[in-house]
């Protein structure tokens, strides 16, 4: 079914216009004219002379799009036909050639009154290929095939070559790529969508997220049908596709040729990325390219975009390309889901869209749901609590709810703990602090589990206060001292810190060392104890194996402990060992942590009453912020998007906010006395700054009751204004971070309270 004479003199012809293969803006709008010089695109018309040469120049990579002589008519064998939640289900295979039969996945809403558009939905690198878009398993950030069909669309999730249910061998089948083939088969996949009479054949779109990603723009670049095409962390330019080396493009499941031929260099490659987005224009794209992924670096995204978009400003739709860069790893977060979605609706004219409740992100304080949060001070018998004899009563209902309906029920202790220096360097920090990294040592009957905490002490006190607080990257990012040991154990990918394929490298080390700012510390006469929070538990759904849930038996409840609450329960192990150690003044213990360590910061420091000050920064969702706001990032969409983070039990709340029996002003009450500190940030959103001050506020009464002074500011305080009394809270300019000026507000709030 190839044409391998017009392949050949493809190539004798590319050969003689081969264009530069970096694009840049001055470049995108040159072709090569018949007499093999260089012209201007001028128009629409010089235009598909260029497109034609870069769609050439991608099947010299990627071998020939065969011809439609090898096109089958579109049929369908069905193996199951299901309504579930409105939504019906068909799981079947399509022919793509002759011998070939595609598994796939078609949904839809289970009543269609006329024609909608129709989405091919192509999914990621994973074991469950197509179902994972359908929603039958994965990452719940990348079930698009599923929530559109609840949107209301026809969506069709195939099968990727050698993924889910499909075995087959493109090379031996004549195909040049993979890649190619799949081009192939997803034009057959829009053949099929075309030929349904509940789709309107002239709105199709694409969706798909990394190699799905990609996917779409290979064939939204030969197939002109594709009217509206969303990528998610699906490219970056070659040349900063890891720093050059394009040989994660060569293997099998893509493009061998990009090695043997093109030495898996950039320099020598005939198109980019940007070509692709060029020949696209001017129908629209909608990118999502997180700030912090690993695989596919932003700001090659960016290049990318601003070379092809003259191509867009030529067809005046340079509104048509749209860019977005959430502070996230490699994911489609739901902010940015659910744009693109708008963006199809829009693109692809659909008609009364249904918007599922768990996809709005709401930032408006006009359409706050009205909610009643339980009083702090109300037993669960209705009565008032008004005499502070009662609190402990009162605190250790709130302490059930939160355990067996938001973190779950950590172990009580009963093991042995054991620890051991395994470095020191008395003259850390030019000489102005003492630095031990403690390997500690959990044994729990026959189990066995260790963990490396770094110290830094100031010489200028002893027994020294300490700041406690768990480390993202791993111990050696936190200062760039050369001799603090790599993690061996996994961490989560990042650009950044120089993480690959989940393990710690040496360029990573000193990179959050603005996020942790020991020279002020120690200037302050505080030291910092740090731990690598994977130590304790890695970070993803691992079904509570790994970390120290090994320790204990596997056997789950609906109430078992998630990793919020293993890592809280592992910043009282380390309490455990900061009070065996003479040279910290264990009853000056602050514990605090970042983002979703600040949840943990906050439920190590309702549970354990040895930590002296508890600060939360930007803890948001399940930290500070109140749930049943339901602003920036719901209950649904945490549990949703991190399974593993809280209890079974947490999911009921799902879209459901209203029905929780507590809420986390009394998390802060359950500090109480004790001083807290809440920082938010003004950029960040997601984390509902207000919900995080009104936590304080409302927990107030609680430490009121106890003789202490609420929170003293009853209106949100202006950025930048911090406020302090038992109670503290800020809200910083910026981003979700943790910046040297949040960190000048803790040890003020330090030194109030503990010199
Ligand atoms: C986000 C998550 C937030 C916050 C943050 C972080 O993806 O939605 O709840 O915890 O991660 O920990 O950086």
């Amino acid at each position: 079914m190839y044409n391998q004479t017009r392949h050949i003199l493809l190539l004798i012809v590319l050969s003689m216009h081969l264009i530069s293969c970096q694009t840049t803006p001055d470049s995108i709008l040159v072709y090569t004219g018949s007499n093999g010089k260089q012209k201007k695109v001028r128009n629409a018309s010089d235009w598909q002379k260029r497109s034609a040469q870069i769609l050439d120049s991608m099947q010299l990579v990627m071998g020939p799009l065969p011809d439609v002589s090898g096109k089958v008519p579109p049929d369908q064998i069905i193996s199951e036909d299901t309504i579930i939640n409105g939504i019906r289900r068909i799981r079947f295979s399509y022919a793509s050639e002759k011998n070939d039969r595609v598994p796939a996945f078609l949904l839809m809403p289970a009543s269609i009154s006329q024609p909608v558009p129709g989405i091919l939905c192509l999914h990621q690198t994973t074991d469950y290929g197509k179902a994972e878009p359908a929603g039958l398993g994965g990452n719940p950030n990348l079930q698009y095939a599923y929530e559109l069909a609840e949107r209301g669309y026809v969506t069709l999730a195939p099968d990727y070559p050698n993924f889910g249910d499909y075995k087959f061998d493109p090379y031996s089948n004549g195909f040049v790529s993979a890649t190619m083939k799949g081009i192939w088969n997803h034009m057959a996949a829009i053949d099929l969508l075309q030929s349904l009479p509940e789709v309107d054949p002239e709105r199709i779109g694409c969706i798909g997220h990394s190699l799905g990603g990609h996917n779409t723009l290979f064939l939204a670049a030969f197939d002109k049908r594709v009217r509206a095409a969303v990528t998610s962390c699906g490219f970056t330019s070659f040349h900063k596709y890891y720093e050059g080396n394009l040989e994660g493009w060569a293997h099998k499941g893509y493009m061998p040729k990009i090695i043997s031929v093109y030495n898996a260099d950039p320099d020598k490659m005939p198109f980019d990325f940007s070509d692709i987005l060029a020949v696209i224009a001017p129908r629209p794209v909608f990118i999502n390219a997180p700030l912090k992924d690993s695989n596919f670096e932003v700001s090659g995204v960016h290049d990318c975009v601003n070379a092809a978009l003259p191509v867009y400003k030529l067809f005046k739709a340079e509104d048509k390309i749209i860019l977005k860069n959430p502070d996230a790893f490699h994911d489609f977060p739901t902010a940015e889901r659910e744009e693109a979605y708008e963006f199809l609706d829009r693109e692809l004219n659909m008609k009364n869209p249904v918007v599922p409740q768990k996809l709005i992100v709401n930032y408006d304080e006009a359409k706050v749901p009205s909610y009643t949060l339980p009083d702090p001070l109300v037993l669960n018998n209705g009565r008032k609590v008004t005499d502070k004899k009662e609190w402990p009563g009162r605190r250790d209902q709130i302490m059930k709810l939160f355990e067996t309906e938001v973190y779950g029920i950590s172990p009580e202790w009963k093991g042995r703990l054991s620890s051991q220096e395994i470095s020191s360097d008395m003259n850390a920090l030019d000489g102005k602090a003492i630095r031990k990294e403690i390997k500690i040592t959990l044994q729990n009957e026959d189990k066995s589990h260790n963990m490396i905490l770094l110290l830094y002490l100031p010489k200028s006190s002893s027994p020294a206060p300490v700041f406690l607080g768990l480390n993202f990257g791993g111990n050696h990012t936190v200062t760039s001292e050369t001799s603090i040991g790599i993690t061996p154990i996994w961490v989560r990918n990042d650009e950044k810190t120089g993480v690959n394929q989940n393990k710690a490298t040496e360029a990573g080390r000193g990179t959050a060392n603005g996020r942790w700012q020991v020279n002020e510390l120690i200037s302050r006469g505080y030291g910092l104890a740090t731990m690598y929070y994977g130590d304790i538990d890695p970070d993803y759904d691992d079904n509570f194996k790994n970390g120290v849930h090994s320790l204990y038996e596997a056997k789950r409840a609906s109430e078992s402990w998630g990793t919020i609450a293993a890592w809280a329960w592992g910043l009282s192990r380390i309490m455990d060992y900061l009070e065996t150690n003479p040279a910290i003044d264990s009853k000056k213990v602050v514990v605090m942590g970042h983002s979703r360590l600040g949840k943990a910061a906050l439920w190590a420091g309702a549970r354990d009453k040895r930590f002296s000050i508890i600060i939360s920064n930007n803890s948001g969702c399940g930290g500070a912020a109140l749930s049943m706001r339901a602003v920036g990032e719901t209950v649904g969409m945490i549990n949703r998007a991190f399974p593993h983070w809280f209890c079974d039990n947490f999911s009921k709340y799902n879209e459901n906010e209203g029905k929780l029996p507590v809420d986390q002003h009394e998390l802060i009450a359950l500090v109480a006395p004790r001083p807290v500190y809440v920082a938010s940030a003004e950029e960040d959103k997601w984390a509902d700054p207000r919900g995080e001050y009104l936590s304080c506020l409302y927990a107030s009464p609680v430490y009121e009751l106890l003789g202490k002074q609420g929170l003293k500011a009853k209106d949100m305080p202006a950025v930048n204004q911090p406020v302090m009394g038992t109670i503290g809270y800020h809200i910083r300019s910026g981003v979700h971070d943790v910046t040297l000026y949040d960190w000048q507000q803790y040890l003020n709030f330090a030194d109030l309270h503990l010199k």
